[in-house]
């Protein structure tokens, strides 16, 4: 066994986006494509010697080869030691979980969060620092500016090592730990949650369905839900994690998870539905013929945060992302703690959760968390609601209902323009970013524009700064229309278009989401032109 210096060039366009490098498994696959992000972001990382790194990832295709390679790189770069979730298996948050538990430097997780897998699909790798959460940007643009200029990378030319049978192994002088992916998660959330009163609820037939998607909360839903919690076997579907997902999307919307959904409006419906994303971060809550917002399922649990044993003493503050609905604030008023708005992406919320100015944290993509990792937590928050409804005994639309009969309804929806023409989004973007200047004052559709901005970011406790983070249309009653280009995608661009009304009245609590929305829907899409501009009259998915 011996460490090889192999000779490389930059790649172009290795720049992260919203959560870590995401492409096409072809372009993953390339010469030295992977060898030269790692080892750019070993040299960013700099002082390996003795140090211990976590790694694994979501189970999609070239997740066992990427680990062999990072593995190689890993040894032949002097790291001290690295945790390796058996099997390569480690959801986001499970990983998150374990870089803070064993106090590792940090951790590689090899994932393309909900985009789709298989050889044909998407793959991903980020890098989470030693607070278990998101690399920042300072971090991530590093590794960018490193591997414009890489000239070689090193690695072991050993053979492959075994990563499914848990114990040590050493590989060149670097210990390799297989551990059981499952262990430190299930106990940080026994510690969260009153297991015993949900072990109760379902011992009182009490039904549910969690929708794994074939994706890695599987294993992690069927230890903690059908294991410790004795719901009954069946209880998880779609729980083996598979390369290719099974061929379907794994990503926990109306649209994606349609078998849940067809489920919970069926007259057998269970009691409780939810499903989680590939990595199992994300997370759908579902009632019987009864969807959850995102948003909505933030202030919720904000709301009766207390009702579980981890948030007993209360809650310091809640923090979403721009576009999120602003029911969380609502919350945050009532409970006299302040609420922070940060740009799109979990890697904001990580200063705010380590100065304990934030508990909990939402993003209207599915994306609900606290402080006990320092990732969004799909499982973790399908058991805050499980014990939320053992506590109260009442279904998900009767808590939702008393929810917005308190504290009133936002009405939100996002309309996702999948795949469009990149530059043609980006001129739809600079054409926008002109016309905000003279929107102030502008009455639209029984609306007036109170201002509009392209959203900038100073964080309250580091001073780091983001902008161009979303185009935003306020409305004088605080209606917003929001406007951002993903920066997950993998091909072409895609507009994401956010909408969202308050609504006080609780006669006026039951309109169907559109029909709510229908006016900001239709300003929406005559300020930014997008009909003549991406060539789409409808948006591609509707959540
Ligand atoms: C999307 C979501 C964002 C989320 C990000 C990563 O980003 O909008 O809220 O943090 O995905 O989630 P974008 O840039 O495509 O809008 V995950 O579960 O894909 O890591
Ligand atoms: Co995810």
């Amino acid at each position: 066994m011996a460490i090889q210096t192999v000779s490389s060039t930059p790649i172009p366009g290795q720049r992260p986006g919203t959560s870590g490098l995401r492409k096409k498994v072809s372009v993953f696959r390339q010469p030295h494509y992977l060898e030269n992000f790692v080892q750019s972001l070993f040299d960013t990382l700099g002082g390996l010697a003795g140090k211990t790194l976590v790694l694994g990832g979501d189970g999609r295709f070239h997740n066992r080869s990427a680990i062999q390679t990072i593995l190689k790189m890993a040894a032949a770069n002097g790291v001290g030691r690295v945790l390796v979730g058996q099997g390569g298996i480690l959801s986001t948050p499970a990983a998150s979980c374990v870089i803070r538990k064993r106090e590792a430097l940090g951790g590689i997780v090899l994932s393309a969060s909900h985009n789709p897998g298989g050889p044909d699909g998407d793959f991903g790798i980020k890098y989470n620092i030693s607070n278990g959460g998101p690399a920042p940007e300072s971090v991530t643009e590093a590794v960018y500016a490193r591997s414009e200029t890489i000239n070689s990378y090193r690695i072991s030319d050993a053979p492959d090592i075994d990563i499914d049978t848990v114990g040590t192994l050493l590989l060149e002088q670097m210990q390799v730990e297989v551990i059981d992916p499952v262990a430190d998660y299930a106990e940080l959330m026994q510690r969260l949650f009153d297991f015993d009163a949900i072990r109760k609820l379902f011992a009182g037939g009490f039904t549910m369905c969690f929708d794994a998607m074939h994706a890695v909360s599987g294993p992690y839903a069927k230890a903690i839900i059908e294991g410790m919690l004795g719901a009954p076997q069946g209880t998880v579907i779609n729980a083996v994690p598979l390369e290719d997902f099974g061929g379907l999307h794994p990503d926990p919307n109306p649209v994606n998870a349609a078998q849940l959904i067809e489920l919970m409006a069926g007259v057998d419906a269970p009691d409780f539905g939810a499903a989680s994303d590939g990595d199992a971060d994300r997370n759908m809550i579902v009632g019987r013929k009864f969807d959850v917002t995102p948003s909505d399922s933030l202030a919720v649990l904000a709301a009766n945060a207390t009702v579980a044993p981890g948030y007993r003493d209360g809650i310091k503050g809640i923090a979403r992302s721009m576009p999120t609905s602003r029911a969380a604030d609502r919350v945050a008023e009532a409970l006299g703690v302040p609420c922070y708005e940060t740009p799109t992406g979990w890697k904001y919320f990580g200063t705010l959760l380590d100065a304990g100015k934030a508990t909990l944290c939402g993003e209207e993509s599915y994306g609900t968390g606290s402080n006990h990792v320092r990732e969004k937590d799909g499982l973790w928050a399908v058991l805050f609601w499980l014990n939320l409804i053992a506590v109260t005994g009442k279904s998900v639309q009767q808590i939702v209902a008393s929810h917005w009969a308190r504290f009133g309804r936002n009405y939100y929806s996002r309309h996702d323009y999948e795949g469009i023409d990149a530059g043609a989004a980006n001129i739809l973007m600079d054409d926008l970013r002109v016309k905000l200047a003279n929107l102030a004052g502008q009455d639209m559709n029984h609306y007036t524009v109170a201002f509009a901005d392209d959203f900038s970011y100073t964080d309250p406790v580091d001073g780091s700064q983001a902008h161009k983070q979303g185009v935003r249309i306020v409305m004088t009653d605080g209606s917003r229309i929001v406007y951002r280009l993903s920066g997950t995608g993998t091909e072409g661009a895609t507009l994401r278009v956010y909408l969202e009304r308050y609504e006080a009245d609780p006669s006026m609590h039951n309109i169907p989401t559109q029909q709510a929305l229908a006016a900001l829907i239709a300003i929406a899409d005559s300020v930014a032109n997008i009909a003549a501009n991406t060539g789409r009259s409808n948006p591609s998915v509707i959540t």
